[in-house]
């Protein structure tokens, strides 16, 4: 695990254990929104750190992203979707707290976590980094994950952000949902969504959050990397 840097002047709060793939950027993303002090440590996902005793003993699951939160002795958060409401939950940010507004927020994130993801993560590992070609998985993972960018383009033609204001069940759509071209998602016809990527790509915590840590820098290198992930 590299340990490399040290945000801001203040004492880092959190240890996030992460790397630069869509679920790590939520993380990141969301931390630089909230503008909370944290320290940094590359989980290399390709070498199989993930399966390290010590970071399983972070997160059963041998998967980033992870954080720490110094604060709260030493308490360990695991699945992007946890990590997200625990922050924002800590800060009073990014989720209202009355209760419909609250779950508006959820409803959108828990879409993003049982649908966006599994869907278009399956997608791309059909379209870029499995083995073999299996024509119809890719149709499947592809047809489907249209199918939810459908869902959110009608929405987005409601609502501005997802949940009314910019929250966090936007950080962990779009953290996937801004990567489609690599996924090869149609997305012809979706004039909202394109609107709302736009809208997110401009915020400057989006743009440091999705650099961190620096993205593999050649398709084939993202290919090799995502390729030696693949189980069967
Ligand atoms: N449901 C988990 C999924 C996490 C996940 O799949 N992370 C990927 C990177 S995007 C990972 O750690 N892959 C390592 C591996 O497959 O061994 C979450 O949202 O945190």
């Amino acid at each position: 695990m590299n340990t490399s840097r040290h945000f801001g002047n203040f004492k880092p709060m959190i240890d996030l254990y992460t790397s630069a793939t869509p679920n790590g950027w939520k993380a990141t993303i969301a931390l630089e929104e909230l503008a909370l002090p944290y320290e940094l440590h590359t989980v290399n996902l390709s070498k199989g750190e993930q399966h390290r005793p010590e970071f399983l003993a972070l997160n059963p699951n041998g998967r980033i992203p992870v954080i720490v939160d110094r604060e709260a002795d030493n308490f360990a958060v695991f699945e992007s979707g946890a990590i997200l409401i625990y922050l924002a939950e800590k800060t009073g940010q990014l989720m209202p707290t009355d209760a419909k507004g609250r779950s508006i927020v959820m409803q959108w994130l828990m879409f993003q976590m049982g649908g966006i993801g599994p869907m278009q993560g399956q997608a791309v590992t059909f379209e870029r980094y499995f083995p073999e070609d299996v024509p119809q998985a890719r149709a499947r993972y592809k047809n489907e994950t249209r199918r939810l960018y459908e869902v959110l383009n009608r929405r987005l033609g409601e609502v501005e952000f997802l949940a009314g204001d910019y929250s966090i069940a936007d950080i962990a759509t779009w953290s996937w949902v801004h990567t489609h071209r690599w996924s090869r998602i149609p997305v012809e016809g979706l004039d909202n969504l394109a609107r709302w990527i736009e809208a997110i790509r401009e915020r400057p915590a989006c743009q440091r959050g999705i650099l961190i840590p620096p993205p593999a820098g050649s398709a084939d290198v993202q290919k090799a990397r995502g390729a030696s992930m693949v189980t069967r």
